[in-house]
């Protein structure tokens, strides 16, 4: 198998792509890293590792909240990775351990192979290695238990993508996870496969997210975004992004980790519940098992018009109550929470569904004009389109705040002071803090937008934060990007 200059092998038919095996050249990008990470390992098992393994967090450039709906969505890989030193475990044959580079953060963790188990979280969230963990459970769940050999293996992670901050270093975790053990388990690696395997099994950690951070994990390519569809089935269309233009990720340094709160649970459950309302309003008998929006704009034909139009003349209210929702589906409160609310979400008393559907159905309708806009500009150059382009993330920003609720006033102030430079912006990943993406018309206009946010934002942070990163010129929180490859498999 040959690997080209992403790591992506050759094509095995239609459609297949895989992770090819890379030797791990001095001169490739992250030889370095490697090294060092290889050292840790030496140190940590006294011996040297098999392969290594690179897994990318990535910046949504627009379609927000869409993908869990069946949307399509435009992110980019980044830079930052989660990497991972594998070596196999002689001593132990069926163990687990799992050293993390930051040794004062992350503890570490060990465990038997044969009895694998990922618990919901606590209060407060996973501990770092369950994420590894989902990863694991999910090459044993797609495997089968007769499949699934329990060979040990003794891993080494540094992972540099920041934590809950809407750049999915948890989806880098668990995909690094699940390449590392299909590959053990000497699966053929097809990066497809692979997405939809971590996709679906990081929803162990409770969290009912779409699929869109583990497939550009995997489909990511350096110089392009993609264009991600997951219906009918998963799709990847390299995007080129405008020539000269210049994203930028600033970070606003709210952490939020989604795992430890019900509010994206709540939107999802929010946007199941007005998908059932209106699939019940079409009269589809099975209106129960609609849950995606893309399924009923399919089964009824609707375009991205009708549907806004229909959307706004059946769901009326600015707030369903549980006794309206209970009342018009004939249920009880008690049916409402067992069939329709997930384990996290059955405190919710209201629900937002005219604002959550009219959200989504635009945003999705955003993702394919920016698409098309992106097309048009490879052709030829036009002023026009740039500022439609603008346009767009501004207003999937605005309906982010406004409709769904899931800015936070520290990324508002990002936004702001993105406005006063005249640079379009908005929230990137699931928000409610996190960071947000730029766009902006050069290399020089990002280097000017950078040294604003770090006069007006980050030089005016509490005097913890300004400790932690104003050594290093906050380099680490606000940054230009350039779309990277996904994950890659290298061996020594
Ligand atoms: P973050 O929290 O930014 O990694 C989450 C979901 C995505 C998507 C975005 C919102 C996970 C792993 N990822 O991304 O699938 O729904 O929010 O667009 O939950």
């Amino acid at each position: 198998m040959t690997a080209n200059g992403n790591g992506t092998g050759d094509i095995l038919g239609p459609g297949i792509e895989i992770v090819a095996q890379q030797k791990l050249q001095p001169d490739a990008k992250m030889y370095g890293r490697m090294q060092r990470l290889g050292a840790f390992f030496k140190e940590q098992f006294g011996a040297e590792p098999d392969f290594f393994v690179r897994v990318p967090g990535r910046v949504n450039i627009i379609g927000e909240h869409v993908d869990y709906c069946g949307y399509s969505v435009l992110p980019m890989a980044v830079t930052q990775s989660i990497v991972l030193a594998v070596g196999s475990n002689p001593t132990e044959l069926h163990q687990l351990q799992l050293r993390n580079l930051d040794q004062a953060n992350f503890q570490n963790f060990q465990c038997d192979l044969k009895s694998l188990s990922v618990e919901l979280p606590l209060p407060g969230g996973p501990a770092w290695y369950k994420y590894f963990m989902c990863g694991v459970r999910g090459i044993e769940e797609h495997l089968g238990r007769k499949k699934f050999s329990p060979i040990g293996m003794r891993i080494a992670v540094d992972g540099n993508v920041p934590l809950a901050a809407g750049l999915s270093s948890s989806s880098a975790m668990v995909s690094s996870a699940v390449l590392a053990t299909a590959y053990v388990q000497g699966m053929k690696l097809d990066r497809k496969e692979l997405a939809s395997i971590s996709a679906k099994c990081e929803q162990y950690i409770g969290t009912h997210s779409g699929g869109m951070d583990q497939a550009i994990a995997y489909l990511g390519r350096e110089g392009c975004a993609h264009h991600i569809e997951f219906h009918p089935q998963l799709n990847g269309t390299p995007v080129i992004l405008p020539a000269g233009k210049c994203f930028v990720v600033a970070n606003s340094l709210a952490q939020k980790n989604k795992a430890a709160s019900s509010d994206y649970n709540e939107r999802v459950v929010e946007c199941r519940l007005a998908t059932r309302w209106l699939a019940r309003h079409k009269n589809l008998s099975n209106w129960q098992e609609i849950i995606r929006f893309i399924d009923l704009e399919e089964a009824c034909g609707m375009n991205n018009e009708t549907f806004e139009s229909f959307i706004k003349e059946k769901l009326t209210k600015l707030v369903y109550t549980r006794a309206d929702i209970c009342q018009e589906w004939g249920i009880t409160e008690q049916e409402l929470e067992t069939k329709y609310l997930t384990a996290n979400t059955q405190h919710m008393q209201q629900f937002k569904l005219r604002q959550r559907a009219l959200h989504v159905i635009q945003e999705s309708g955003r993702v394919v004009k920016f698409r098309k806009i992106c097309e048009q500009l490879a052709l030829h150059a036009s002023e026009e389109d740039i500022k439609q382009l603008g346009l767009l993330m501004r207003q999937s920003h605005e309906s982010l705040r406004e409709l769904y609720e899931c800015s936070h006033p520290d990324v508002e102030r990002l936004i702001a002071i993105s406005e006063k430079q005249n640079v379009s912006a908005r929230v990137t990943g699931a928000g409610w803090g996190g960071c947000i993406v730029a766009m902006c018309d050069s290399q020089e206009d990002a280097a000017k937008y950078i040294k604003a946010l770090k006069r007006d934002y980050y030089s005016q942070l509490p005097p913890h934060l300004l400790e932690r990163h104003q050594p290093n010129d906050f380099n680490e929180v606000v940054f230009a990007t350039l779309p990277g490859n996904g994950a890659e498999l290298f061996v020594p």
